[in-house]
């Protein structure tokens, strides 16, 4: 947990800013939009000149109903332009700017939030800690230390997404205490749980459930069934369903088996050869450091990194880098 007074401090220096762009990351999810137009919609309030900038096509629909999804912009007319050189960019959620789809060097002045392992250090008065289980859980904590009033139902409802969704609706081993006092606040501050869950969980369309299928039947078992590997590929898919592919969530399914200690997911992107891997674990092993070796990084227990190889050889290289993980958890 961050102190108050570090809070106060970095919170403080924010609202003294002319501009403020906050950074999504690439592909993102409830807790950099939660934080994002969370973070965005205080500081509007306050008076500060606050945008939020996502440098890719891929706006998650599900999010679409946290106010301020429909002012995200790319940015791009702004970012190196010398007229905006005294902007404050944040990077939120992610471990650097790297990640945002812009380039490092495009900023005169970084700052970050984030709850992730490692990564860029911007300035003394980024907030980064990786004991909370979301980003809006920090940002829940500067804001209530700027000021707590000023949790309106809107702010509240994009910090409680986050939060709901990086928990994985508090099931995590990330869920502790201070998650559901949060929670709890959020919505005494008119967040309300089932509208986000049902908003973010309960809109699909049928062609979910032919992806869903097509997840289920790719699953593979290694290492006498304690690593489960999902292959998705878009050309497994009927045509009237690629356009689809990639836009869900089923890394999670094979964890709920018993005999799984490390649900593994390789995901094709439409570039032939580029994979986006990611995987999970359920405490006990370190699947942060597999994705580290390879590139990428994220949680103790949930992480990524993209990768560039045949399917086979890429394959064989991730399950040797988690067989390793397994025996050094001692499994
Ligand atoms: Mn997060």
């Amino acid at each position: 947990m961050i102190e108050q007074s570090r809070l106060k401090k970095t919170g403080r220096f924010i609202l003294e800013q002319k501009r403020v762009r906050l950074m999504l990351h690439k592909h993102p999810d409830g807790d950099v939009m939660g934080s994002c137009l969370g973070l965005a919609r205080f500081l509007a309030a306050k008076g500060v000149d606050v945008g939020v900038f996502g440098n890719f096509e891929d706006r998650p629909a599900k999010f679409d109903f946290l106010p301020g999804f429909e002012d995200i912009v790319t940015g791009r007319d702004e970012i190196g332009n010398a007229e905006f050189a005294d902007t404050l960019y944040m990077v939120v959620d992610s471990t650097g700017a790297d990640r945002t789809g812009f380039a490092e060097g495009d900023f005169r002045r970084q700052l970050r939030i984030d709850h992730h392992i490692g990564g860029a250090e911007y300035d003394d008065l980024d907030l980064v800690d990786t004991s909370y289980a979301a980003t809006t859980l920090l940002i829940a904590d500067l804001l209530r230390v700027l000021d707590e009033s000023a949790i309106d139902e809107g702010v509240a409802t994009c910090l409680y997404t986050g939060l709901m969704t990086d928990t994985g609706g508090f099931r995590y081993s990330s869920t502790d205490a201070h998650a559901f006092r949060t929670a709890a606040f959020l919505v005494e501050a008119g967040a309300d749980p089932a509208y986000c869950a049902n908003l973010v969980n309960d809109r699909r369309n049928p062609q979910y459930l032919t992806l869903l299928a097509n997840a289920i039947n790719s699953v593979s078992y290694h290492e006498d069934g304690k690593v489960a590997l999902l292959l998705l590929r878009p050309e497994d898919l009927p045509e009237a369903v690629r356009p689809e592919f990639g836009k869900d969530e089923f890394i999670n399914l094979p964890r709920s088996l018993e005999s799984v200690r490390v649900v593994v997911q390789m995901k094709k992107s439409l570039k032939d050869g580029d994979w986006k891997v990611g995987f999970r674990g359920k405490g006990e092993v370190n699947v942060q450091a597999v994705a580290a070796d390879l590139g990428g990084g994220g949680h103790f227990s949930a992480s990524g990194c993209e990768l560039v190889g045949p399917q086979d050889e890429t394959m064989e290289r991730v399950l040797a880098r988690v067989a390793q993980a397994l025996r050094e958890a001692g499994l």
